[in-house]
């Protein structure tokens, strides 16, 4: 439906200034009724949300503008063939089929299909592309050797066992055939060697857990829970009480420790469960998979600890316990629009637009992105979602790969469960939950976008418009200079590939982004539910944000692998430190100068490699290749910095985690680049945190990192304070962290001069003598502006394409969320 012109802001004169005529602006209105799928069943499986269309809809494609007139070009990306394959894609979907009907051939695994499979079968977890070693990779893009065999990387989640486990599997080489396929122990890329096998302590979650253990607690404790909070938490249809705890479970002495608190639930859409904890907790030694072995060791409320249940009920109906406010849902925790309107804030805001079209081409199919002197590839995995590859800048690499390793939120309180949370949300997985893209609100309206797909229950799920691609233009100028005769400016149009995880609570925007100069930046952003704390132990781990809610402190560190080559693979680390010094120069006449100047060093080996990036911002982190020096002789590289929130864990030795995220320890850590380390972490380092899979301090040995392959892990976050505002919703302006990547004598000079959207304007006397524009083009198309309100009704979720048995012409609808 289209209304008409509310207004027209353009005028001739702002047509001129801006090179593009206003013709014709038209503005739409949202449609009044939302369009409500058919059917749509929530239930509860393995602590995520389920949202499912069960009638089949049709896919049409995603549209965007509904023109009148002539209109501005396509937006959208030009189409491309990639000059080589993408290895890092992932599987296709006949491969991926492929794989499971195999397994479910090899009578050994004892696989039972995911929809029929009880507690206690063998089921497959994962199947997805196995990364190709750079070694094969390099070789293929480099000298044409053959593209490396693809194999799959397959998890299965062994419970038809006393002792359950996860092992990973080597599956291929693909395409599967009976003569040669095999499958193998995945063990090359784990420091742990135990045949990729890691135990499964969270086995029973889905079903014993609660059926035999927390929800009988809860019915256990239904007088208390009425009493207190009206409400029960005991698996009834009726329950406004929920069951959770620690994450991951306490790990001592052989025994397997869970703490639990109870949680008041939304009584609406929105999810603020994470809001409204009730602040009684319980522990229980739930080691082994017997039920009737597990036992409860004790309740804490108020902080006082109660032995047995025994115990506390009694203390309770004697009155000798202090009943405590609950926290419970309201507006306050509703991200709607709430409070006065802002002034003027009902028109239309600014926005930008893209009056040339697309100004970068893309390999659809391949995931391949050229724009402007740089080209890279997509790829995309269940544990960390997109990762880039094969970085260039005209032609030459910069970085082989450049993406997310582990994100970490540990949290630290007076209470059991916050002290015990410290979620290592890979083990939930970022591709899983990064969820369809809002256009306009997420990236700008005239963005392309890709999908994403992973594999869960022998189905694979299609984010539809989870990965964007767009430029902009920054609010300020790459570069400018004034004179009394002349003033002269560059514009700053970058470009970014963007995609967002909500694991969980929170929700995670991480941005990939290249400008003219050659630099490229990585960014974090944190929005969502923070995971507060019930108010009882004061002000030493948080603020009071509400009457019984404090914002629990926590620090987020989120690990970026960056593999740089630099002219090649043989790359050395170099510092350059400004310093303080009192130094006598030929001229100062024998006396000391108090000044400073630079330090230079090299990183010889990895046993120095594990730093932080030190006090003042004083030291530059250089990656340079040292036999490749420029015209003037010093060695061409790139400098590493922080652009916010540079940072490692504040936790020493982490009680929770152990040897699990050792590489949280440093804000930057270097080692020498080894097919067999190829993440920092593991999906499941939080099920054996003293012996996990990958522990990554054990990269570190001594060897040599001069003119060697190196890879970066960086670190950035925020130690995050909830306030109260925070409530409802983190925002991204300050939970924000990022690193820069910037030529450091790379190039002869600065790149950005290539470009011809820059002016130069001689003026004197009163009057502008030249414009000199390089040969830009007007933009001349009329403004098609189409709000992005009507098109959001394209919104649709995931697709999902059933693989076991194979069905791939009837695709349907469902989308998962973790709690
Ligand atoms: C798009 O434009 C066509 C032709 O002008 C019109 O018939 C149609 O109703 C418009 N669609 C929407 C959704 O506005
Ligand atoms: C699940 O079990 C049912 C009933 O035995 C069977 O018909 C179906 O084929 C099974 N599903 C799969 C994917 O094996
Ligand atoms: C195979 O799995 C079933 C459960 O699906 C289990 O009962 C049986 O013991 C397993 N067989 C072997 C040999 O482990
Ligand atoms: C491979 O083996 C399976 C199971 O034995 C059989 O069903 C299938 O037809 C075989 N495929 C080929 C190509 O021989
Ligand atoms: C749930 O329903 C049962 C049976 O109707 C009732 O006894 C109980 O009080 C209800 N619980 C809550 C929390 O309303
Ligand atoms: C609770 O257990 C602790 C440690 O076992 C013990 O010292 C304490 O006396 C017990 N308290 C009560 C009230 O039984
Ligand atoms: C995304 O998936 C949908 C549905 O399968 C398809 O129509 C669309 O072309 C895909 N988009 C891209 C960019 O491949
Ligand atoms: C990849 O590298 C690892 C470690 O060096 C090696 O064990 C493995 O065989 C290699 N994979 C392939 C397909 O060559
Ligand atoms: C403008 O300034 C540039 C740089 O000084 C000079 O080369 C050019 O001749 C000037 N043009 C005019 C019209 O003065
Ligand atoms: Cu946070």
């Amino acid at each position: 439906m289209r209304l008409t012109a509310l207004s027209n802001p353009c005028t001739a004169a702002a047509a001129a200034l801006a090179l593009f005529s206003c013709a014709e602006v038209a503005f739409a209105r949202p449609s009044p009724e939302p369009k409500v799928p058919s059917r749509v069943q929530w239930s509860r499986n393995r602590g995520k949300k389920i949202a499912r269309t069960v009638l089949q809809q049709s896919l049409e494609a995603r549209q965007y503008s509904n023109t009148t007139s002539a209109s501005c070009p396509e937006t959208k990306a030009t189409s491309i063939t990639a000059p080589y394959e993408n290895i890092w894609a992932g599987l296709s979907d006949g491969e991926a089929a492929s794989v499971i009907a195999w397994l479910f051939g090899q009578p050994a695994l004892n696989l039972t299909a995911s929809e029929n499979a009880t507690a206690w079968d063998n089921t497959i977890l994962l199947v997805e592309l196995m990364i190709p070693n750079k070694t094969d990779a390099v070789a293929y893009i480099d000298s044409g050797a053959a593209t490396p065999a693809r194999y799959a990387r397959v998890v299965i989640d062994n419970r038809a066992t006393v002792d359950p486990y996860f092992q990973d599997l080597l599956v291929g080489p693909l395409p599967l055939n009976n003569a040669t396929a095999s499958y193998q122990p995945l063990e090359f890329p784990l420091t742990r060697k135990t045949e990729g096998k890691v135990r499964n302590v969270g086995a029973d979650d889905d079903d014993a857990l609660y059926s035999a253990w927390l929800y009988k607690i809860g019915a256990e404790m239904v007088d208390i829970t009425m009493d207190l909070w009206g409400g029960s938490a005991m698996g009834a249809d009726n329950d406004t009480l929920d069951i959770w705890g620690i994450d991951p479970l306490w790990q001592d002495d052989g025994r397997i420790i869970r703490w639990d608190s109870f949680w008041n639930t939304p009584n609406d859409i929105f999810d603020a469960e994470t809001l409204l904890p009730l602040g009684l907790y319980f522990k229980s030694d739930v080691t082994g998979r017997d039920p009737s072995q597990w036992k409860l060791e004790g309740w804490l409320y108020n902080n006082i600890f109660y032995n047995t249940t025994e115990e506390f009920r009694a203390a309770y109906w004697s009155g000798a316990v202090e009943k405590l406010a609950a926290n419970v849902d309201g507006t306050w925790a509703h991200t709607d629009q709430q409070g006065d309107v802002l002034p003027s804030d009902a028109n239309y805001p600014p926005t930008t637009i893209a009056p040339s079209g697309s100004r970068f081409s893309l390999d659809y199919e391949r995931k391949y992105v050229e724009w402007m002197d740089y080209t890279f590839f997509i790829g995309f995995s269940r544990d960390v979602g997109m990762t880039l590859y094969d970085i260039r800048f005209k032609g030459e690499r910069i970085l082989y790969e450049l993406g997310l390793q582990e994100a970490l939120a540990h949290y630290a309180g007076g209470d059991p469960v916050q002290s015990g949370t410290s979620y290592l949300d890979s083990y939930y997985g970022f591709g899983p939950y990064a969820f369809e893209l809002v256009p306009g609100y997420d990236c700008p309206e005239y963005a392309t976008y890709l999908n994403s797909t992973f594999y869960v229950d022998e189905t694979t799920h299609t984010h539809l418009n989870s990965i964007c691609l767009f430029e902009f233009t920054a609010d300020y100028p790459m570069q400018r200079h004034s004179t009394s005769e002349y003033v002269a400016n560059t514009k700053n149009t970058y470009f970014s590939v963007r995609s967002v995880s909500t694991v969980g609570n929170y929700d995670y925007m991480f941005t990939y982004s290249f400008y003219t100069d050659g630099s490229i930046g990585v960014e974090v952003r944190a929005s969502g539910y923070i995971q507060s704390a019930y108010y009882t132990t004061g002000s030493d781990f948080g603020w009071k944000i509400q009457e019984a809610l404090s914002g629990s402190m926590h620090d987020h560190v989120l690990n970026f692998k960056a593999d740089f080559d630099i002219l090649g693979t043989a790359n050395s680390m170099q510092f350059v430190e400004n310093v303080p010094v009192s130094r006598v120069f030929p001229w100062s006449n024998g006396k000391a100068r108090n000044t400073m100047q630079l330090q230079r060093s090299t990183l010889t080996t990895e046993d120095e490699a594990r730093f932080d990036w030190g006090v003042n911002s004083a030291k530059q982190v250089l990656v340079v290749n040292t036999d490749a020096p420029n015209k003037w002789g010093e060695s061409r590289g790139y400098r590493v910095l922080p652009s916010f929130g540079a940072m490692h864990l504040t936790v020493k030795d982490s009680s929770n985690l152990v040897n699990a995220a050792r590489w949280a320890e440093y804000d930057i850590q270097v080692t020498r680049q080894h097919d067999h380390e190829p993440r920092a972490a593991h999906a499941y380092n939080s099920q054996d945190v003293n012996d996990p899979p990958v522990d990554f301090s054990a990269f570190f040995n001594g060897e040599s990192l001069e003119q060697e392959d190196l890879v970066l892990w960086l670190n950035v976050g925020m130690h995050h304070v909830p306030n109260t505002g925070d409530l409802p919703n983190t925002v991204f302006t300050t939970a924000h962290a990022g690193l820069t990547f910037a030529p450091n004598n790379y190039f002869d000079m600065d790149q950005s001069r290539r470009t011809v959207n820059m002016v130069r304007i001689n003026y004197s006397g009163g009057s502008a003598a030249e414009v000199e524009t390089f040969g830009q083009k007007a933009a001349t198309c009329a403004v098609d502006f189409t709000p992005v309100e009507y098109d959001l009704w394209q919104y649709k979720g995931d697709v999902v394409v059933r693989k076991f048995p194979y069905d791939p012409n009837d695709p349907y609808y469902e989308t998962d969320s973790i709690v």
